[in-house]
């Protein structure tokens, strides 16, 4: 219940607006500020209910913290969802352009201590307009004086943790490996395009037919959505929604490490404890998809050259084998082993043990 979120939430601010006018539901979840201001993106989607987008905001804006945590980056972690009243490809610009103002309005209100950028359903371009609308963001348009999207170094970010998690399971080189893809965005479609390279096997999926086909043409095998989750493979990579491995799937599921892009994607440390249980390799969520931050927080606020920010990047094979070995000398399960690694870097040793 909603109750259970906000009693359970060790985070330190929730913001909501309601806009009669727009019909949307604005919410700002800044969930630390230890290590510098609080960033993360925002988020836009219908949800089933409000209770239902400030849960997904408080729960993204602590795998945030941990993002920035395990990728030492000096920022902080928070998250912003917009829960659209209609889809948004079925608003008109005018209104769009209103929500964003709107949005930028409750930024600035909490006066600098929550930085935004872009998430599931919200671009670059959407930047440029938020920070017109005075408020601070990540990711504008480089035409505006960004960095522009954080999708190909979060994509590069996700391949290196595949390459390092595959060595774990005693898979050296990808050329025939088996990788089953959930999701073909723009960050799903760059880690097809990168494994191929490597000589991979694909099997992909995503719910729109049009990305099928280009993943298709790329050499990739396309299945059913619903049937991603039955694929055997080597590597299982969720690059589209959180949430898809609970309890159940970590019992079923026929592959030997789970690396992606998706935020929180396991339900519960239940999911975890269930594939460190089977051997599964997990290359936890916040440390894979970490390449978008390093991507923004390097280009923006550290002054990194693309260079600077690709070694970065690459550095998340490094933190993944440290959390393997961690793991391996704990007795504990990867999801576990990353935790304590970013509560490290937090300056909270030992909290979670
Ligand atoms: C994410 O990596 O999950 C994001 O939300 C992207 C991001 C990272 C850092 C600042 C703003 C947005």
């Amino acid at each position: 219940s909603i109750e259970d979120v906000i009693t359970g939430w060790d985070g330190s601010l929730v913001a909501t607006r309601y806009d009669r006018e727009t019909g949307a539901f604005f919410v700002v979840a800044i969930h630390s500020r230890e290590r510098g201001p609080a960033a993360g993106g925002t988020r836009v989607k219908q949800y089933d209910s409000y209770a239902d987008a400030v849960t997904d905001a408080t729960r993204l804006a602590g795998a945030m913290t941990l993002k920035m945590a395990a990728a030492d980056l000096p920022m902080g972690g928070g998250k912003a969802v917009i829960a659209l009243p209609a889809p948004r490809r079925e608003l008109a610009d005018d209104h769009w352009r209103r929500i964003l103002e709107l949005h930028a309005e409750n930024l600035k209100t909490l006066g600098g201590s929550y930085w935004t950028g872009p998430d599931l359903g919200t671009s670059s371009a959407d930047m440029d307009v938020v920070c017109g609308f005075g408020a601070p963001a990540f990711g504008r348009s480089e035409a505006a004086g960004g960095s522009g999207s954080s999708a190909p170094a979060t994509a590069l970010g996700v391949h290196v943790a595949i390459v390092a998690s595959a060595a774990e399971v005693g898979i050296d080189d990808l050329a025939g490996c088996r990788i089953a893809v959930q999701g073909l965005g723009a960050v799903g479609m760059e880690v097809v395009e990168l494994a191929r390279k490597d000589g991979a096997h694909l099997i992909v999926t995503d719910i729109d037919p049009v990305l099928c086909e280009r993943a298709a043409a790329l050499g990739a095998e396309v299945v059913p959505p619903d049937a991603i989750l039955g694929v055997e493979s080597d590597v299982f990579s969720p690059c589209a929604v959180g949430g898809v491995i609970d309890v159940d799937v970590a019992r079923t599921i026929r592959t030997r490490a789970v690396v992606g892009s998706a935020n929180n994607v396991l339900t519960d440390t239940a999911a975890g404890d269930e594939l460190a249980r089977r051997g599964i390799v997990l290359a936890p969520d916040f440390v894979a998809s970490g390449g978008g931050a390093i991507h923004l927080i390097g280009r923006e606020v550290l002054g990194w050259t693309a260079e600077e920010v690709a070694t970065h990047v690459e550095g998340i094979a490094d933190t993944l084998r440290e959390v393997f070995v961690r793991s391996r000398v704990g007795g504990i399960s990867h999801d576990h082993a990353a935790r304590d690694l970013a509560d490290e870097r937090l300056g909270r040793a030992g909290s979670r043990v």
